[in-house]
């Protein structure tokens, strides 16, 4: 491999061999998406921007269940091969350190990370509206929540995989209570995942159109020898609402608040029927990647039209030579006083 990754791995990637030569990104689908569709488990709507992580032979992940009530919530679910999931029809019950109940009137957009001998699923919640939740688990069934770590609003929240410097790592997206028509990424940093601060921009909306109205965190960073590689979300406006395209950058490793290089096209934009039609069309929402870091071989999972689960796939060298051959920072990848 040209290019070296570190991090979470496994050989059981799911995967499908894409085409030989690419229009655009090298990003292809998996041809029977979607990979969970309408009423997955009994009272749920609809699954959709969710996050998984090797585990153990398989996988296990956190999803967004859209309850029949209309709530969003979180569901754990486990996987043999990552392509099929059993999902528990229970939500996740969430305590605070004392054990007691300490659960969000609703949860959306749950990612899912490893650090060190914790896992962390990280979502947006209600907290006088949208803010970060956080949790952490070690065996997937006691769920303590920690406190909330920033005040209202925010959203897109992705934390780094290690201890950069020796601190926990947070990428957000600052916003409103509603639907935002802004948002730039910032990162954070905290010694003990409790207090955050030393807050740096990493990048905002561009004069790209696929992103020029607001951009936030997708999958957990992936380590690699060129820096972070960022896989991200990036909204257009229409007349007819939003698209959500998924885009590619990779951020510096010491200090990821600095954009080595960031795609000036998308990696992906909504043309299939199960990401144009659906709840909430033209909406491809990346919030996980699994990977084997010894071929390469990544699947990006991303929720299609806020109604289904999709999977695409990529092979990490040809996906960073893609970045850096159409690589334009500018100055919304920078911190205002500082480049
Ligand atoms: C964002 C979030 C996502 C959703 C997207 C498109 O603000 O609420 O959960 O996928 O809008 O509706």
């Amino acid at each position: 491999m040209k290019y070296k990754l570190y991090g979470p791995t496994t050989n059981k990637v799911p995967w499908q061999e894409g085409p030989d030569a690419f229009e655009g990104a090298p990003v292809w689908r998996y041809q029977e998406n979607p990979i969970i569709g309408r009423n997955p488990v009994k009272n749920v709507a609809r699954i959709f921007n969710s996050a998984v992580l090797p585990y153990e032979d398989g996988f296990i992940g956190v999803f967004r269940g859209e309850q029949t009530n209309g709530i969003p919530t979180i569901y754990l679910g486990r996987s043999e091969d990552g392509i099929h999931w059993d999902i528990d029809e229970d939500m996740i019950k969430f305590v605070d350190e004392n054990g007691e109940i300490f659960m969000p009137q609703y949860a959306y957009d749950p990612r899912l990370v490893q650090v060190e001998d914790d896992y962390y699923i990280i979502w947006c919640q209600d907290f006088y509206g949208a803010s970060i939740g956080i949790a952490k688990t070690r065996d997937f069934k006691t769920f303590v929540r920690i406190e909330n770590p920033f005040v209202p609003f925010n959203r897109n929240a992705v934390l780094f995989p290690r201890k950069i410097q020796d601190k926990f790592m947070l990428l957000s997206r600052p916003s409103d209570s509603g639907h935002t028509p802004f948002g730039d990424i910032f990162v954070s940093e905290s010694a003990d995942m409790i207090y955050w601060g030393k807050h740096r921009h990493v990048m905002g909306p561009n004069d790209k159109w696929w992103q020029s109205l607001k951009i936030g965190g997708g999958a957990t960073p992936i380590e690699t020898s060129e820096g972070w590689l960022l896989l991200y979300h990036g909204v257009a406006g229409t007349c007819n609402g939003f698209v959500y395209s998924i885009g590619g950058a990779i951020l510096d490793l010491e200090n990821p608040s600095i954009v080595k290089y960031r795609c000036e096209n998308f990696l992906m934009t909504p043309e299939e029927w199960y990401e144009e039609r659906g709840f909430v069309p033209n909406v491809c929402f990346p919030c996980a990647t699994v990977q084997n870091t010894q071929t390469g071989q990544m699947a990006i999972y991303y929720g299609a039209a806020d109604s289904y689960v999709g999977l695409a796939f990529a092979n990490t060298d040809e996906l960073i030579d893609y970045i850096k051959e159409h690589s334009v920072v500018n100055e919304s990848d920078t911190e205002i006083g500082r480049r």
